[in-house]
């Protein structure tokens, strides 16, 4: 080991005394990285920071560490780290993540030397990190630990301060295809995705007032922040009355795109009247849903599995249009409405695939296609343009040959290509897709709702003592162990018409989830209810026993 390295070393050495961890404290890398009580996060976000480091000397690249923690509570905060294409950090370096993460104090250089020699890290290489937080008051302090971190081992960060998650995935890959991606500045962000709005809406020229307005609930965080200084790039094509916009409400409390999809409810604080067009944005704006009552005052949701059909139908017109012969996948996770499978194979005819649940998983799968279409039910998604499809799409666009219908559908696509955030699922940019496409299709939220009846489910927690106990397979949708339990749930499916039910422990809060869906709402609540029940007596529960859901 050179002088160079010890002198490194020993820098970190004497700030990670600053960050120290409390002796005994475990944390696992989750479904989206670490993820807690703000308080127990300081040492993490220190040693993310040299993770973030050495991960871009390894590369060579920008890498990306966001301080979030999303849809939780706003006590809570935790790390997303982002790879040089913008994806969300590779599985192996979630090794790493986890072994740094967890080193007592007196083994972290240990750890750290560990992660340099099996990786064979040439510390000599520059780092360069792109570091964002979101609005929750301990994300300043914990963003400084990443900077800490970064700075510890001789790194440059370059702090964005306050993004949504998904612009900073965009920057990141801004700055590592050298521009080509756009240009790695919040501004150049709205003006890509702007841009390519306009462009689209051109394409539905009558639009009146009402039908360019939406409502949006920005859960009081960063996307309300970032949606305002949005709306002067989208020429009034888009008219947006925002509710929950931080000025005075909590954040994620009782709104926003998680509480509406569970609660399968509006969030509080939205004035709706009926057949309006209303979204709910997430935490760190990386998730949408959309919504509206009906005259009759029932409420409707359209979550990730719509937005997933809307989308794929959509490109399957264009390319039908273009005459051009690229295929469509949708990868969704064991939440996803059973309608809506059967209505994509059945109907609509593409190749569904199921995995397990958190972006990193479905943006891979997505991968494997021409264009994949990826949608987690709770509203996280994006598509994915293999290099060939997007290579196809502008040499069709600009074909001397090819008639004015297949031209125009190729720029159509196009657009839509440089309207979608293809690094992570993003709420701005999935909003501005979907207000384009129904522009263009000329759909009402009415009409796009009614391509297919979802299924009645229910969503429930269960608290246990600990629930790594639950291990599942086949994408979730069955529990290995603890012993008896996937019997229970398989009993308890068979009492109910066109039922289906899954457990899997969560991986961002300190739950297991419980999924139910059957004929009738009256009879997903009690399976879910039921299956709750068994998840506590099998699993260890704790607290109270669940009660029928009302
Ligand atoms: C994160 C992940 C999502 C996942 C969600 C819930 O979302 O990015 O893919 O669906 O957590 O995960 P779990 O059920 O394991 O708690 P976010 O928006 O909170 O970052």
């Amino acid at each position: 080991m050179g002088d160079y390295r010890m002198t490194q070393f020993e820098k970190v050495s004497q700030r990670s005394v600053q960050h120290s961890k409390p002796a005994g404290l475990v944390l696992q890398y989750g479904t989206a990285g670490f993820r807690t009580n703000a308080k127990q996060l300081d040492h993490i976000m220190f040693r993310m920071g040299l993770l973030a480091a050495l991960r871009s000397k390894k590369t060579k690249s920008t890498i990306g560490v966001m301080v979030t923690a999303s849809h939780n509570p706003e006590e809570d905060n935790g790390v997303k780290l982002i790879d040089p294409m913008g994806e969300m950090v590779t599985p192996a370096w979630e090794e790493y993540a986890t072994l740094l993460a967890n080193a007592e104090q007196e083994g972290l250089l240990a750890a750290l030397k560990d992660v340099i020699e099996t990786e064979a890290i040439n510390m000599s290489q520059d780092v360069s990190v792109f570091i964002g937080k979101d609005t929750r008051p301990s994300s300043e302090g914990l963003s400084q630990a990443v900077l800490d971190g970064v700075s510890s081992l001789g790194g440059h960060g370059h702090d964005y301060g306050l993004v949504t998650t998904p612009q900073l995935h965009f920057m990141v890959r801004c700055q590592n295809t050298q521009g080509c991606y756009g240009t790695a500045t919040v501004d150049g962000y709205y003006q890509k995705l702007s841009k390519a709005y306009i462009q689209l809406t051109k394409h539905a020229p009558n639009r009146t007032d009402d039908q360019k307005h939406l409502l949006v609930d920005g859960a009081n965080g960063i996307g309300a922040l970032k949606l305002r200084e949005m709306e002067p790039f989208l020429q009034k094509e888009l008219q947006v009355s925002l509710f929950n916009d931080g000025s005075s409400g909590k954040l994620n409390f009782q709104c926003g795109a998680d509480y509406v999809k569970v609660q399968q409810r509006p969030p509080q604080g939205v004035q709706m009247s009926a057949g309006e067009r209303c979204c709910s944005f997430d935490g760190d704006a990386d998730r949408i849903v959309y919504y509206y009552n009906d005259s009759a005052g029932q409420f409707h949701l359209l979550d990730g599995d719509k937005i997933a059909t809307l989308i794929s139908t959509f490109l399957k017109e264009l390319l039908n249009q273009a005459g051009l012969d690229l295929q469509v996948a949708v990868v969704q996770t064991a939440y996803a409405n059973g309608s809506s499978t059967n209505y994509l194979e059945e109907t609509m005819k593409v190749t569904v695939r199921c995995v397990k649940t958190g972006v990193k998983h479905l943006h891979h799968a997505a991968q494997e296609f021409d264009i994949g279409v990826y949608f987690e039910a709770n509203g996280h998604g994006t598509v994915l343009f293999s290099k060939a499809a997007e290579e196809a799409i502008q040499q069709l666009a600009l074909d001397p040959n090819a008639n004015d219908e297949k031209k125009s559908a190729a720029r159509l696509l196009e657009n839509t290509v440089n309207l979608i955030n293809q690094t992570v699922g993003d709420a701005l940019s999935d909003m501005l897709l979907i207000e384009a496409v129904l522009a263009i299709k000329g759909l009402t939220i009415q009409q796009w709702d009614a391509i297919y009846t979802d299924l009645p489910s229910r969503q429930l927690k269960v608290k246990v003592a600990d629930r790594r106990v639950i291990d599942t397979t086949d994408a979730e949708r069955r529990a290995v162990s603890p012993a008896g339990l996937q019997e229970a749930i398989d009993a308890l499916v068979k009492k109910y018409k066109m039922s289906r039910a899954f457990v899997r422990p969560s991986g961002t809060e300190d739950v297991v989830r419980v999924y139910a869906e059957a004929d009738t709402q009256e009879n997903a609540d009690a399976l879910a209810h039921e299956v709750s029940v068994a998840v506590y007596r099998i699993a260890g529960g704790v607290g109270e026993e669940p009660k029928p859901f009302h």
